[in-house]
């Protein structure tokens, strides 16, 4: 048993290390993308979801061009999990995409490893408050094409360009619907986050390198 300065005993690591350690991401992007989809896809529990039938009213203020057939939209987050090991579980938040539930993105992504923001090239504005929010927090994310049927492929880089996003932030394209296209993704990401973790902090402006 350690103890660390207070009158508490710290448990030592063995006893910690039963617990597994918890890994969080954050899915976000646009309305409509599929980060639901992505989030289905990916987790072994039955998904939380909070998916509401869209009404009237809403249809003037949720654009759904491009997935006509959506009739239904997240009006929280989704939550999925993956056991990665006995030591490591991933919990998936997917962030609601329309603009009057922004306020809950602080709560949904706090402590994450890093996010997906999943894009659609149909309507690739979308996901620019996503690509804001993480990139003002110094959250590391990844964007994902998610590859509607019948679309025009872009290349990559022209994504990126269009973007406007760092070299260094990882483009690759994605199938929602897909686990194994989605792990790709999240395996992507987790790399993309390791690298940041790992590389030397920028040196303070005005200081001669
Ligand atoms: N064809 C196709 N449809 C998709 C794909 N991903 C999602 N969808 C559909 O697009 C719609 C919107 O997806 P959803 O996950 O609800 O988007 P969200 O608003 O970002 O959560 C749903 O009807 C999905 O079935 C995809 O990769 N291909
Ligand atoms: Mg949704």
């Amino acid at each position: 048993m350690d103890f660390d300065g207070s009158d508490q005993p710290v448990p030592d690591g063995g006893e910690l290390g039963s617990a597994p350690v918890a890994v969080k991401i954050s899915i976000a992007g646009g309305f409509g993308v599929g980060k639901t989809t992505m989030v289905g896809a990916l987790t072994e529990i039955q998904p939380l979801r909070t998916e509401e039938c869209m009404t009237e009213p809403g249809a003037a203020i949720d654009h759904n061009d491009g997935v006509e057939n959506k009739r239904t939209t997240t009006v929280a987050m989704d939550f999925g999990r993956i056991t990665i090991s006995s030591d490591v579980v991933v919990y998936l938040f997917g962030m609601p995409g329309q603009s009057r539930f922004w306020f809950m993105w602080d709560d949904l992504s706090r402590g994450a490893l890093g996010a997906v923001v999943l894009a659609d090239t149909r309507r690739l504005a979308d996901c620019f408050p996503a690509i804001d929010y993480f990139e003002h927090r110094d959250t590391p994310f990844v964007v994902a094409l998610n590859c509607f049927e019948g679309v025009r492929q872009h290349e990559l880089d022209e994504v990126r360009l269009a973007l406007d996003i760092d070299r260094h932030v990882p483009v690759v394209r994605c199938d929602a619907r897909e686990r194994e296209s989605c792990r790709d993704t999240l395996v992507t990401l987790v790399n993309h986050s390791i690298d940041m973790l790992e590389a030397p902090a920028p040196a303070p402006s005005g200081t001669a390198v």
